[in-house]
């Protein structure tokens, strides 16, 4: 599928999802090139009905720039108790509407927001369908005070692991100064079984396993279709 036709796609299911969110309503928005249209259709609205939030928290700060840009004012989660809806993008979506995410390095922040929201909906293309979690790389956010030793642990359970680099080919480093490990693991045999070990390996602070967790999918399909899945 050509950008353009992606970008198309992306728009039409940001678009839909921005019109359910309600006005003087708790936002969670999330990050990503799909988001990025999210947010330019919540600024639509702003500027055609005075549409007005109560709160707003983001899960980067390329989201929260672009919404400070369009005049929205964006809080911190710690401000908030819980976002009545969080809208986000994900990598990869199954059919139990499991996902994998943190592709773009905002893994941790996004599963806080996303575990303090009501609602989550994720907006996606068709390309992020999958029938079994895998076909992307799962980030894990590690300290690095432990990073070698699971490093290698990983290595020795068969997951595949690869550091993610960044544009100079140095160990990307998050918003918290922690790594990212990278499994290429394709696909992922039992993804819960794989969270619940990522989740008890002392020195991994968060992974890309959101399972469980997303109400609701937007996907925009290549015919043009507009599909809601829950
Ligand atoms: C974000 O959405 C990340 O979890 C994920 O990597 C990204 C997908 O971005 P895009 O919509 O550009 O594919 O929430």
């Amino acid at each position: 599928m050509d950008k353009q036709k992606q970008d198309e796609l992306k728009k039409e299911a940001a678009t839909k999802a921005a019109m359910m969110v309600e006005r003087d309503s708790v936002l969670g928005v999330g990050t990503g090139s799909t988001v990025a249209f999210f947010i330019d259709a919540l600024g639509k609205r702003k500027e055609e009905e005075n549409f007005s939030l109560k709160h707003i928290v983001t899960t980067s700060n390329r989201s929260k720039k672009q919404l400070e840009s369009l005049g929205f004012k964006v809080d911190e989660l710690s401000d908030i108790d819980q976002a009545d809806l969080t809208v986000d993008g994900a990598d990869r979506v199954d059919n139990e509407l499991n996902g994998i995410k943190g592709g773009g390095g905002a893994l941790t922040l996004e599963k806080n927001v996303a575990i303090n929201s009501k609602k989550i909906i994720w907006i996606v293309d068709e390309s992020k369908l999958v029938d079994r979690l895998g076909d992307f790389p799962l980030p894990v956010e590690v300290l690095p005070i432990s990073c070698e030793q699971n490093f290698r642990r990983f290595q020795e359970e068969g997951l595949k692991p690869q550091w993610r680099l960044d544009e100079n080919g140095n160990r990307y480093v998050t918003h918290y100064g922690n790594y990212i490990i990278d499994l290429a693991i394709d696909p992922i045999p039992v993804p819960h079984a794989l969270a619940d070990y990522l989740d008890h390996t002392v020195g991994v602070v968060e992974h890309g396993l959101f399972l469980d967790m997303c109400d609701e999918v937007i996907i925009a399909h290549s015919n043009g279709e507009i599909e809601e899945k829950k």
